[in-house]
């Protein structure tokens, strides 16, 4: 119930929102609406909307709905005629879905853009009939077996790893993406199947910037997004990690409030899922461990309520280097560490900036603290410049050597060095090939690709 009062508090944001009617005597009517943002990108989205009948068969139907938000435009539709007046949108069926007997569906879809923000439907009608009701969680696909998540299933954290079902140690290797604000067109079914299938990444971390025209902007549109891309990653059997990209300002309680509005809802969303992981403070910068201690013991709870068993990564100070970047060291966190069960520490790193010193960092905690290189570059920390190889391989190696999970900055096709694909890849439809990579990208398909052995007994 708590999780079905949260998501009603932040309906207008949810996707795969589910709305339910009574339906009344007579001819019965009443109807769910799934409504998904499938993909987002700048100015332009895709949604697909499931309709189920719940009332007396129907030989002809037509949906309609308002747009909350009065740049939200259907630009072109599918699996039913689509017209919209002002904000309001009218879907009719069509010859191959227009009966729709007790129970059935039909899916359809288009494709939209937006000018301000992008928030989900939250009313339907079919036939003239409201769909209003409770709010139900979104289907969860069970994975394709043999993948990272069918393997492993719901992790925990146990003594300083990260473990599966078999309460043994896992290291996930994956990719983060860029700001979903700017990057979002290189998040796709195709890039994410590449991701999966050719890369073999166990997971792929979703970097949701809070400022910099990031979630601030549009709590309910991003939210929206990072969760579809919580269910494209789950429905390739890889886990997600929702990251809460705070950088500047670099104290996270700036973002306090935000947090908990932020993660109460994807908790809840998600809390049935087995491959979420979620990262609330990507790097806290200039501000002391004990406010980084003090914001995380006031989000994991949030979270916990709605989704007790997930991991949760809590960023450390000096841009999560486990202090050494402010002259400090992992000392600080082992001390006084954050209270609460099942967290990781992040440990972020830069291979043209960061090296020995920051290794022995890493070598020493590794046995004290639960470590998640949440993400990390193979050049300087600016994300620009030549690919250090030798530095990154030394890392590269050490953090398997450790079994210490990593996500590399970043899966898109910026134009700077850390960036894994060519400028311009994200325009096409082409992840594949080596000719869209970049050296950076190269070198960790390399790493990633090669075979995981997690343990199943
Ligand atoms: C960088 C991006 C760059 C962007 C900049 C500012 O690569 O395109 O202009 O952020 O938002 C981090 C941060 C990560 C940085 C990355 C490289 O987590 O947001 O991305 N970096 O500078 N910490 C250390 C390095």
């Amino acid at each position: 119930m708590k999780r079905l009062l949260a998501l009603l508090a932040t309906a207008a944001s949810t996707v795969g929102l589910t709305v339910l009617a009574g339906p009344p005597a007579q001819a019965a009517a009443g109807c769910t609406v799934q409504y998904t943002i499938t993909s987002q990108w700048e100015g332009g989205f895709q949604a697909g909307v499931k309709i189920t009948n719940l009332g007396d068969p129907v030989s002809g139907w037509k949906l309609d709905f308002t747009m909350p938000d009065a740049g939200q435009k259907v630009v072109q539709g599918w699996n039913a005629t689509w017209s919209q007046s002002g904000s309001k949108v009218t879907a009719g069926g069509v010859d191959w879905n227009r009966t729709l007997s007790t129970g059935a569906s039909a899916d359809l879809g288009f494709v939209g853009s937006f000018t301000g923000s992008n928030p989900a439907p939250t009313s339907f009608a079919l036939n003239g009939v409201t769909c209003t009701g409770s709010v139900t969680d979104p289907p969860t696909d069970p994975p394709a077996t043999g993948t990272p998540t069918a393997v492993n299933g719901q992790l925990h954290v146990c003594g300083v790893h990260l473990c599966n079902q078999y309460d043994r140690p896992v290291q996930l290797r994956g990719m983060s993406t860029h700001g979903i604000q700017w990057f979002g067109s290189c998040y796709n079914d195709a890039s994410l199947d590449a991701l999966a299938k050719d890369w073999k990444a166990d997971l792929l971390r979703v970097a949701m910037y809070v400022q910099e025209d990031g979630y601030e902007t549009d709590p309910a549109g991003f939210t929206g997004r990072v969760n579809s891309l919580v269910d494209m990653a789950e429905a390739r059997g890889m886990y997600a990690v929702i990251d809460f990209h705070t950088l500047t300002p670099g104290d996270p309680n700036y973002n306090l409030d935000r947090a908990k509005t932020f993660f109460s809802s994807v908790a809840a969303r998600n809390a049935q899922k087995k491959n979420v992981i979620y990262e609330i403070a990507n790097e806290p910068n200039g501000v002391s461990w004990a406010a980084v201690k003090s914001y995380a013991e006031q989000v994991i709870p949030v979270i916990r309520a709605a989704d007790p068993d997930a991991v949760v990564i809590v960023g450390t100070r000096g841009w999560s280097s486990l202090g050494v970047s402010d002259g400090a060291n992992e000392s600080e966190v082992v001390n006084n560490p954050v209270n609460a069960t099942n967290i990781m520490y992040a440990f972020h790193f830069y291979a043209a900036s960061h090296k020995d010193t920051y290794r022995a960092a890493v070598s020493r905690a590794a046995s004290q603290l639960p470590l998640f290189v949440s993400e990390f570059g193979t050049v300087s920390a600016t994300g620009g410049g030549a690919v250090d190889r030798s530095s990154s391989i030394a890392w590269l190696d050490l953090l398997d050597r450790l079994k210490i999970g990593y996500a590399n900055w970043t899966y898109s096709d910026a134009d700077e060095g850390s960036a894994a694909f060519k400028p311009g890849t994200c325009a096409g439809t082409d992840y594949s090939s080596s000719g869209v990579l970049t050296e950076s990208g190269a070198l960790l398909k390399s790493r990633i690709s090669t075979a995981d052995s997690f343990p199943t007994s």
